[in-house]
């Protein structure tokens, strides 16, 4: 293990366990967007920039970002980062692993006396699930300026909006225009979550782009009834028609192939009573694939093919867009530095692509970007999610290279 970084990781597990206590269930980490848990873990985050000999600021949706100057201010700035909030229940890595790397390589920067040509600033999104809005990438979209009217008015259960729960948080949401800024290059490193590295034997997987992803919120409605008294012939039974799209859903996405997925994650059955026929059904459909004609491809099939099902049983189908995201490729440059980097640190890594959704991805629309894939337990979204000390030295070691690397040869 690299002996100069065992302090470092040592010092990263420590900070992600106090981000693990700012969550709102006393059981598990729950930390969403605009609310008193991310308030405090940007608190935390702040603190640690601070002693690392970053400037940190609240920008104006909510993340939390240290700056660094370099020896040249005409410079944009080599930005290091990912998110801070989690999905429900969720492990302790997820995003937060790449935020407290990235202040712990400041830090090892600051105590080394680097002088860097470009500002260095790291990144603490706050809004990359989209566990409470619907909507993702808040935070990293708005460093690349591409937010998008509808994201102000995406609500949230309780019905509060993305523009009201901002103005609680003490932000303007008029201000989001001013979060824009140029960045030279962006990376990411994030756990895995996944199997791949840990059978592979290396700690690193280069990032070769990103997958193109769409969430809809799809709606059935047929026609309740007496569950005893109504023949089973003629029904329009809305929760059918539903379940007959989960099953097309998973068929189209096999079919289509090459790495495609899609999930039915959430579904919501009206009256949902027992001895009632189900009128109504909304559910979510998470749409993934590695292009985006092949994202394309998968869902005019799959609606295709659902309205005809849904039809025959004279159940209505609605279908809503809330949140789209085109397919990234990681800069070549960007993953030559990773690449040779790991090299140096004595491994050869994998080429992996994302199907996961990253806050590169929303960077990667406006600038250059690349992301390393950190081996760990193989599992995300999950209280089971780890990395191995050693890995997390070595995290830290590949970002102030990669740093080190991008500062020399980015004009
Ligand atoms: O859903 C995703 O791919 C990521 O965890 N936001
Ligand atoms: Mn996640
Ligand atoms: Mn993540």
């Amino acid at each position: 293990m690299p002996t100069d970084f065992r302090g470092s990781a040592l010092r990263v597990e420590e900070h992600l366990r106090a981000l693990a206590r700012c969550s709102a269930s006393p059981s598990g980490i729950t930390r969403l967007y605009l609310t008193p848990e991310h308030r405090a873990a940007n608190g935390l985050v702040s603190g640690w920039m601070q002693e690392a000999g970053l400037e940190p600021r609240v920008d104006e949706t909510g993340t939390v970002i240290g700056r660094r100057e370099g020896s040249d201010p005409s410079l944009p700035p080599i930005l290091l980062g990912s998110h801070i909030d989690t999905v429900v229940n969720a492990g302790a890595y997820d995003g937060c692993l790449g935020v407290a790397c990235a202040v712990e390589a400041a830090r090892v920067l600051a105590r080394e006396g680097a002088t860097l040509r470009h500002p260095l600033e790291v990144a603490g999104f706050g809004e990359e699930e989209g566990v409470r809005f619907g909507v993702t990438f808040l935070g990293s979209r708005g460093i690349a300026g591409t937010w998008t009217p509808d994201l102000y008015e995406a609500k949230d259960r309780e019905g509060v909006s993305v523009r009201s729960a901002m103005r609680s948080f003490g932000l303007d949401p008029d201000a989001v225009p001013r979060a824009a800024h140029r960045i030279a290059a962006y990376f990411e490193f994030h756990i895995e979550q996944g199997p791949n590295l840990a059978a592979s034997g290396v700690p690193f997987g280069i990032v070769a782009g990103i997958a193109a992803a769409k969430r809809f919120r799809v709606t059935f409605t047929g026609k309740t009834g007496h569950a005893g008294m109504t023949p089973m012939a003629g029904r329009r039974d809305a929760l059918c028609a539903a379940s007959e799209f989960v099953l097309e859903a998973e068929e189209e996405a096999k079919r289509i192939g090459r790495g495609a997925v899609a999930t039915v994650g959430d579904l919501v059955v009206t009256p949902g009573v027992t001895n009632c026929i189900p009128e109504a059904v909304t559910l979510t459909l998470d749409a993934r694939a590695g292009t985006d004609e092949d994202l394309e491809e998968l869902l005019s099939r799959l609606f295709d093919r659902s309205r005809a099902s849904a039809a025959r049983r004279s159940v209505a189908l609605e279908r809503d867009c809330y949140y789209s995201s085109k397919a990234v490729a990681c800069s070549e440059a960007l993953k030559e530095i990773l690449r040779s980097s790991v090299r140096e640190m004595g491994f050869e890594p994998p080429e992996m692509f994302s199907m996961a959704g990253h806050d590169a991805a929303a960077i990667g629309e406006k600038y250059p970007v690349a992301m390393a894939f950190v081996r760990d337990a193989g599992i995300g979204h999950s209280p089971k999610e780890h990395c191995d000390a050693e890995d997390v030295a070595r995290t830290v070691e590949l970002t102030v290279r990669a740093v080190r690397a991008a500062d020399a040869i980015l004009p």
